[in-house]
């Protein structure tokens, strides 16, 4: 089970600013902490609501730059304006995490709402719920100018790869295979 604390390990200056409508969001997009914790990428996670403090989204988005992050992840539910909003008011790529949260119908209303952005304002949109994938893509990001971070995210494959060829083995022993006879 990962560490719930959501410090980051050192003080170091966030690189990643993960943003969320509402703290209902947060078991969600916690996610994306966890696996930037595992990187060793320093993050920072606060709640920006796009309907509900419209100013500080703007305040948010406008000097994220300037304050040294490098890719905002941003959840929301529902009438899932956020991400779209903070790609509207920033240079920084947005990777937008589309939520199941108590306002929407069925998740469709949130993948819609961030996904289908008019052309010259990407989001960069995961699937429902996918706050993990969005961490692996601002870690990879992050890791076109960071050799360290590119090692670390090359290590993750590599482990991903030996899981499942685990898994592949352990079918085999009682299905028949003969892409992987011996
Ligand atoms: C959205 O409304 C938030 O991002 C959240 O997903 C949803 C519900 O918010 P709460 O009513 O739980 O605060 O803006």
């Amino acid at each position: 089970m990962a560490e719930t604390s959501g410090k980051n390990p050192k003080q170091k200056a966030p690189l990643v600013g993960i943003i969320m409508g509402s703290d209902s969001d947060l078991k969600v997009m916690e996610q994306a902490a966890h696996i930037l914790k595992e990187f060793d990428i320093a993050f920072e996670l606060t709640i920006v609501s796009a309907h509900r403090t419209p100013m500080r989204m703007v305040e948010y988005a406008t000097t994220a730059a300037e304050r040294g992050l490098k890719v905002i992840i941003a959840g929301a539910g529902g009438a899932a304006h956020l991400p779209g909003m903070v790609a509207s008011l920033s240079t920084l790529p947005v990777i937008g995490v589309p939520i199941k949260s108590s306002n929407s119908i069925n998740g469709w209303d949130s993948v819609l709402s961030i996904l289908q952005m008019p052309n010259g304002v990407p989001v960069a949109t995961v699937a429902l719920d996918a706050a993990k994938n969005a961490g692996i893509i601002a870690a990879q990001i992050i890791g076109t100018s960071d050799k360290k971070v590119s090692a670390t995210i090359i290590n993750y494959k590599l482990q991903l790869e030996q899981s499942v060829m685990e898994k592949a083995k352990n079918v085999s022993n009682n299905w028949q295979n003969q892409f992987d006879k011996d």
